[in-house]
């Protein structure tokens, strides 16, 4: 076992020996506390083979001092020679035992002679820890004091167990607390990256912890808080449990041996679903969270969700970090981690080796803690285990999403930006699509055009929602999504987000990965009460909301005038996807740059430091490092026009000569002044915009137009026939 010095003075390890006593006598008072409301029947019955009956775990826990500590003093004598036999769990090296599914045969020895084998051992380890013990002593008193925790987690759980199979479902506990409802999950952004996890070194630690070691993590999402009870009902109600497309295919093959259709301790009535608790039957209560269910409910629960259970090495880097409710107060949390040993891992010597190492096959690790765990006894690094089909434990869900669509989609996002360049190319009129720009150097680009002083489409839309701020979200109703296209930075949604606390998720959706994490860390810091759930994805193609937003009044955001970027077919098209995802009831700010004088539209994209010149070639610098493009970037001019015809700026790269490119496996010949249209930014009137809008099946509700250069803010509410 692990109990390196801690490095803190007066921490577990150099706490003094009186101490130990304490927690000897504390722990062993309460493992017969926890029984003293059952009766000498309850004791006896096992419900099942992986439970044991009660008057089973007061022996074994005794045993365990008794072999480990006391035997190997001298003149101690063993309580009885026949409990070796009788109370022996599973340790090879110490002989046969009584089958585990035949413990609660044992009707003998009675219930007074196991309390009085515990008042025996009880007083020989009092007077051994009155004594000065070596190092070897302490770790394994240490272990029995969190094997004896250990199993008063599991007399809870298998007298619920045992009490759940009885008609009259007795409370086990009258007293015992109810779990903490309060607020839905929030989804937290973790940047991921190179993680160590693993026991620390400091204080006790089960040997399956060790050794820490370092783990590469991709960026993720993990739920702050448990799935409850009420996303539960949902997914029952959405036929969770006979959908063979959400379960693993062993999980659905125990869904139809078992008839499984709800948690484990839950049983419908006519008043609806009540659940099995020590307290006896209560109502399933929605905001609780969801406890008692196997490792195959939550992996077809995550599946349905559109989310997927957390490593445990993302579980450990997030709690780690202090970024997770309900860690250890509710249920434990299954990963997606097979239980395994850890790299460099080294089972204890001699019997107690056979403690954790001897199990790592065929169970999945729960991270956590639950509320029948004892208080300390757990920790960030700590490794339960059980397996994929038991759900007798108190077991729950702990959510996590990927934020990189994951690795397919990757391929699949260079293989269309892959083609998209080579049908680009390939045209007589060579274009590309300004979406390409937006990789994290194009992103940073972006704002720091925002900051030329000749582009002033973001400030002057910025202090246009400042002033207008209050009177376009008076109507928002409460517990409002905002949902937003291209949000970069999401510095204009501060705007909105300050005026209208009422609205309490945002949804920002944006092609550029890295602009999104950067904004949602930020906003994170600074709005803690808003559940921010980044989406990364093309919004020109149908975005799937996360389900639990969806029935939620829905409010869209479209600022920077990035409407301008698409034709007027596309927008048209683009919006009409908008209203369908935002519902019937939708509503939609969008932001959108007015038609003005032709120097001053030719300065915002051609201002004098150059930046947007560089953004506008930062797409060849992407085609060079991700198709293994030639592009010599100073072969090509930056030409920004303004088109009277379109009513558009342009943005092209014109060749300075001819000149031969290779790019994707292609090869593309330029003629010197041949343009590559890489962005039109069409500018509007209210009229040009009212039109399309309409043609979207969207009303302008009201807008408001700046002081010039002018910039105007719609409010847009779908008609109701489209
Ligand atoms: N809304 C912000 C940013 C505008 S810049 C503002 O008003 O300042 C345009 C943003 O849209 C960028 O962040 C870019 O990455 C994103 N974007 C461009 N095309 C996109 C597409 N097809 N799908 C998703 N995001 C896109
Ligand atoms: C994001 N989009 C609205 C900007 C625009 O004005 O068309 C992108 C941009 N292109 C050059 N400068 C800024």
């Amino acid at each position: 076992m692990n109990t390196a010095p801690c490095q803190i003075p007066g921490q577990m390890r150099a706490a003094p020996q009186d101490s130990l006593l304490d927690l000897y006598v504390a722990l062993r008072a309460r493992t017969l506390d926890l029984v003293a409301p059952l009766s000498p029947e309850d004791m006896v019955v096992q419900s099942m083979p992986d439970a044991s009956p009660a008057k089973w775990h007061l022996a074994h826990t005794t045993w365990f001092f008794e072999t480990f500590l006391l035997n190997g003093q001298p003149h101690y004598r063993p309580f009885d020679p026949d409990y070796a036999f009788l109370f022996n769990s599973y340790y090879e090296a110490l002989g046969p035992r009584q089958p585990r599914a035949q413990r609660g045969l044992l009707t003998r020895p009675p219930l007074d002679a196991i309390i009085a084998y515990r008042r025996h051992v009880d007083t020989h380890m009092q007077a051994l820890l009155a004594t000065d013990i070596d190092e070897s002593t302490i770790d394994l008193l240490r272990l029995g004091l969190a094997h004896e925790e250990q199993h008063q987690e599991l007399l809870l759980m298998d007298i619920l167990h045992l009490f759940g199979q009885s008609p009259l479902r007795p409370a086990a506990a009258p007293d015992w607390p109810g779990d903490d409802g309060g607020r839905a999950g929030r989804f937290q952004l973790r940047p991921g990256g190179l993680v160590d996890i693993g026991h620390s070194g400091c204080g006790f630690a089960f040997d399956n912890e060790t050794p820490r070691h370092k783990v590469w993590l991709q960026p993720f999402e993990i739920s702050d808080r448990l799935v409850t009870n009420g996303d539960w009902l949902a997914f029952m109600a959405d036929g969770g449990y006979a959908r063979a497309d959400l379960w693993l295919s062993d999980g659905w093959a125990h869904v139809q041996a078992n008839g499984w259709q709800a948690p484990a301790y839950w049983h419908a009535t006519s008043e609806g679903w009540r659940e099995m608790t020590l307290r006896g039957s209560v109502p399933v209560a929605p905001d609780t969270p969801v406890t008692h269910v196997s490792f195959y409910e939550a992996d077809a629960f995550a599946r349905w969700s559109g989310a997927r259970l957390p490593t445990e090495a993302e579980w450990e880097a997030a709690a780690s970090d202090g970024a997770l409710e309900q860690v250890d107060t509710v249920a434990w949390q299954w990963t997606a981690s097979a239980y395994l040993p850890y790299p460099g891992f080294v089972p204890g010597s001699g019997a107690v080796g056979e403690y954790n190492g001897k199990f790592m096959s065929g169970q999945m690790v729960l991270r956590g803690g639950c509320a029948f765990t004892p208080a300390g006894h757990v920790r960030t690094s700590y490794r339960n285990f059980f397996r994929p089909e038991q759900r007798w434990m108190r077991s729950g869900v702990r959510l996590v999403r990927d934020l990189h669509a994951g690795v397919a989609a990757t391929d699949r996002d260079d293989a269309t930006f892959a083609a998209d360049v080579v049908a680009g190319l390939s045209a007589r009129q060579k274009s590309l699509s300004p979406k390409y720009f937006y990789d994290a150097t194009g992103s940073e680009l972006f704002e720091a055009i925002c900051r030329t002083p000749e582009y002033y489409p973001t400030r002057t839309e910025s202090a246009l929602l400042a002033d207008i701020a209050v009177e376009l979200t008076a109507t928002i109703p409460a517990d409002a999504v905002l949902v937003e296209f291209g949000s970069g930075a999401s510095d204009k949604t501060r705007r909105l987000l300050d005026a209208a606390p009422q609205i309490t998720a945002y949804v920002p959706i944006d092609i550029s990965d890295d602009a999104l994490r950067q904004a949602t860390l930020r906003l994170n810091r600074d709005y803690p009460d808003l559940a921010v759930t980044p989406v990364v994805g093309d919004f020109t193609t149908v975005v799937d909301l996360p389900h639990a937003l969806r029935d939620r009044p829905l409010v869209g955001f479209f600022p920077g005038s990035t409407i301008g970027n698409f034709s007027v077919p596309e927008a048209r098209q683009l919006l009409r996807n908008m209203r369908a995802m935002l519902g019937t009831d939708a509503r939609l700010i969008i932001g959108a740059d007015m038609v003005k004088d032709e120097a001053t539209l030719v300065a915002a994209y051609n201002d004098a430091a150059g930046v947007t010149a560089e953004f506008n070639k930062n797409v060849l610098r992407r085609i060079n490092t991700e198709l293994g493009g030639t592009f010599d970037l100073n072969a090509f001019d930056h030409l920004a026009i303004w088109n009277a015809e379109y009513a558009r700026m342009e943005m092209h790269l014109v060749s300075r000569v001819d000149q031969i490119v290779h790019a994707a496996g292609h090869t593309f010949a330029f003629k010197a002044g041949e343009r590559l249209h890489t962005e039109n930014s069409h500018k509007f009137t209210p009229q040009s915009f009212g039109a399309l809008a309409a043609e979207a099946g969207f009303t302008i509700e009201r807008v408001w137009v700046s002081a010039a250069p002018e910039f105007a803010v719609f409010s847009l509410k779908a008609c109701l026939k489209a």
